[in-house]
């Protein structure tokens, strides 16, 4: 085995978006992609000379191989220790609780999340810091930078290691330490919920369903829902991981997750339905008929969140992303607790978390999560559900039905226009934005604007600032349109619309979500010239 020092010279574009870099698999695949990427993140942080990483991904299209590579470089740049799950397979909750536990320095963890996997679909890389949370904007800035100088990076010429085989190996002078991916993550879930009250639940005859959409949560929810909760085989579905998600996109919406929503609409569909995304980090919450929206959901969770043994202190405080409705909003002022909203993508509530300003947080592209790692969790937003609806003893719809009569309800949809021109796109924020300061008074539709502007946000913890965050437009009555580009796609521009409406308490609560935000939606459409930029006339996705 030899160390060796390649020279190279930078790829272009190898820029970290809203979470990680995203490519299509075959960039990837690029000879000395991956290890230009990677020998960059450990420049931008003085190097791993006797460092701790935990590595690990969701196992789609070569997953085995780039962490094989990863695990070269590393070596080669001194890291002492590499800890991976078994197979190269970690959920990014999970990986996020290893580096935390370990106290490890940092993680790669590979997945490019709710994308389809494959050789002609994407790929993805993340750092992670050691808070176990998603490297900060300075950190994604910095690695950019060392991506568009790279001149050259280390690693070692080297047999595979055999990634099935627990325990220690040598990789050099690294050791490299094979872990249960899920073993460490179930601990961490018995610590935080009545596994005894949900095991009751679920002995008493209630029944649930959980699509793994053959992602990388399979192995962690058959263990915790069917092992150890006692739900039936079978209760876990498309549980095995498989390299191309059985060809389908890993995104847990009722688009995507169709057959699990047809299920629970069907008279006999499950008390409780939930499933995951490709890294097991977003979460969809059904009941029977009904279906929980991920910003309805955050809003929930905070409500009842005390009835819990790892909550049962009460929440410091609430965080949402912008695009997310304000239902959870008016739980935190129920509460009495700090509120905060930050830009889209799980890196900005780092800080809060840290610093204990806030407890639960959630966004509402079906990401939830707490202050018990620095990533959203999937599987922890069912089993805080579960125990939840154990200790209420109530169904999802009596659970969702009580908080709008309690708190009124905020009807909220988005509204995707996918691979759109990339040009095109552009434009249409730039337009939008200049005629912005014109906007409050004028009528389109049928909506009146109160008031438009560009959302920027200055984190409360270390004053760091994030301009140019999404386009927000409020109109009377307290409805709101938000418009803004993705930062995780790998085709084009994705165009994201979020519409929002509050009904409420003597209000009309019974709506059909589309409907009630009919009008909303077409005076965005209007306002944005949508029609002329993307050449659509309506979005690809609602979600
Ligand atoms: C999307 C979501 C965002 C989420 C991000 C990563 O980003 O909108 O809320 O944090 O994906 O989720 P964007 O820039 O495409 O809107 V995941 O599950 O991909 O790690
Ligand atoms: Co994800």
């Amino acid at each position: 085995m030899s160390k060796v020092t390649r020279s190279c010279t930078p790829f272009a574009g190898q820029k970290p978006g809203t979470s990680g870099l995203r490519k299509k698999t075959r960039v990837f695949m690029e000879p000395g992609y991956v290890e230009t990427f990677v020998q960059s993140v450990f420049n931008a942080i003085d190097g791993v000379e006797g460092k701790t990483l935990v590595v690990g991904g969701d196992g789609r299209f070569f997953n085995a191989e780039a962490i094989q590579t990863i695990l070269r470089v590393a070596a080669a740049n001194g890291a002492a220790r590499a800890i991976v799950g078994q197979n190269g397979l970690l959920s990014t909750p999970a990986a996020s609780n290893l580096i935390r536990k370990r106290n490890a320095d940092g993680g790669l963890i590979l997945s490019a999340s709710h994308n389809p996997g494959g050789i002609d679909e994407d790929f993805g890389l993340k750092y992670n810091i050691s808070n176990g949370g998603p490297a900060p904007e300075g950190v994604t800035a910095a690695i950019f930078e060392e991506t568009s100088k790279i001149a050259e990076y280390h690693t070692l010429e080297t047999d595979d290691l055999d990634l099935e085989r627990l325990g220690e190996q040598s990789l050099g002078s690294m050791t490299v330490e094979l872990v249960d991916p899920v073993k460490d993550y179930a601990e961490l879930m018995r610590q935080l919920f009545d596994f005894g009250k949900i095991r009751d639940l679920i002995a008493g005859g209630f029944t649930l369903r959980f699509d793994a959409m053959h992602a990388v949560t399979g192995p962690y929810a058959k263990a915790i829902l069917e092992d150890e909760l006692g739900a039936p085989a079978g209760s876990v579905i498309n549980a095995v991981p498989s390299v191309d998600f059985g060809k389908g996109h890993p995104d847990p919406n009722p688009i995507w997750a169709k057959p699990l929503v047809d299920l629970v609409m069907s008279g006999d569909g499950p008390d409780f339905a939930a499933a995951s995304d490709g890294d097991g980090d977003r979460n969809m919450i059904l009941g029977k008929g009904i279906y929980v929206t991920p910003s309805d959901s955050l809003a929930v969770l905070a409500a009842n969140a005390h009835r819990v043994p790892g909550y049962a202190a009460g929440l410091a405080g609430v965080a949402r992303s912008m695009p997310t409705s304000s239902a959870c909003d008016r739980v935190a002022e129920k509460l009495g607790i700090g509120c905060f909203e930050t830009p889209t993508g799980w890196k900005f509530f780092g800080n809060l978390l840290d610093a204990g300003r806030v407890t639960l947080c959630g966004e509402e592209s079906a990401g939830t999560g707490s202050d018990h790692v620095r990533e959203k969790d999937g599987l922890w937003a069912v089993l805080l559900w579960l125990n939840i609806l154990a200790e209420r003893a109530v169904s999802v719809r009596e659970i969702l039905e009580d908080h709008w009569a309690t708190y009124g309800r905020n009807y909220y949809s988005r509204h995707d226009y996918e691979a759109v021109n990339a040009d095109a796109a552009q434009e249409m924020m730039t337009d939008l934005i200049a005629r912005l300061p014109e906007l409050a008074g004028k009528t389109a539709g049928n909506c009146q604007v109160t008031a438009a502007d560009q959302f920027s946000y200055q984190d409360p913890v270390d004053g760091s600032i994030s301009n140019n965050q999404g386009i927000r437009i409020w109109f009377t009555g307290g409805g709101r349109g938000v418009l803004r580009l993705s930062g995780t796609g790998t085709e084009g521009a994705t165009l994201r619309v979020y519409l929002e409406r509050y009904a409420p308490v003597d209000g009309d609560l019974g709506i059909e979500t589309q409907a009630a935000l009919k009008d909303i939606a077409e005076t965005v459409a209007q306002l944005g010239k949508l029609t002329h930029y993307t050449g659509r006339t309506a979005p690809d996705v609602m979600t």
